[in-house]
């Protein structure tokens, strides 16, 4: 698929990043007992919603998530992006997002400025359309919504 044609398909990817893949037992009282197969059904319905479609994946290695946002290239015409950890600390998550010129959406469950110092920059932020954190898993459907709101363009 080329560039202009995933845009006219409207597939967007939703990608999650290291231990959100445990949502729902880890650390409830912080991220929530909603599952990551919860959260990816949200994505899927408010991708439907807007007459696009998700496709959901999760990695707990930097270079995974690397190797999934370069697919944008060719077969997304935007990302919803929760980085986790990396977003702290991977300026190559930062990189691919940037070379891959899709909008982006970054979303984080908790709110990162309330929590200690070092989850308070985030890299990925610095080249997010859009970044929402605290939301819980709302968040994610907030994400997509704004995501095919800037895809469908007239976003402001
Ligand atoms: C998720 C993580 O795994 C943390 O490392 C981030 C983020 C916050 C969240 O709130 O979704 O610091």
């Amino acid at each position: 698929m080329d560039r202009t044609s995933a845009r006219a398909t409207g597939r967007v990817l939703v990608l999650n990043g290291p231990n959100l893949n445990l949502l729902g037992t880890r650390e409830p009282a912080l991220y929530g007992s909603v599952t990551l197969a919860d959260v990816e059904k949200l994505c899927r319905e408010t991708a439907a919603a807007h007459g696009m479609e998700a496709d959901c994946r999760q990695s707990n290695h930097e270079g995974g998530l690397v190797d999934v946002i370069h697919e944008a290239r060719t077969e997304f015409a935007g990302i919803v992006i929760n980085p986790g950890a990396y977003s702290h600390t991977s300026i190559a998550i930062r990189d691919a997002l940037a070379a891959v010129e899709r909008p982006v959406v970054e979303v984080h469950l908790t709110n990162i400025h309330r929590r200690e110092e070092f989850r308070h920059h985030s890299y990925v932020s610095g080249v997010a359309d859009a970044v929402i954190c605290g939301a819980g898993t709302d968040g994610y459907g907030f994400a997509v919504t704004r995501l095919a709101r800037l895809i469908g363009g007239g976003a402001r």
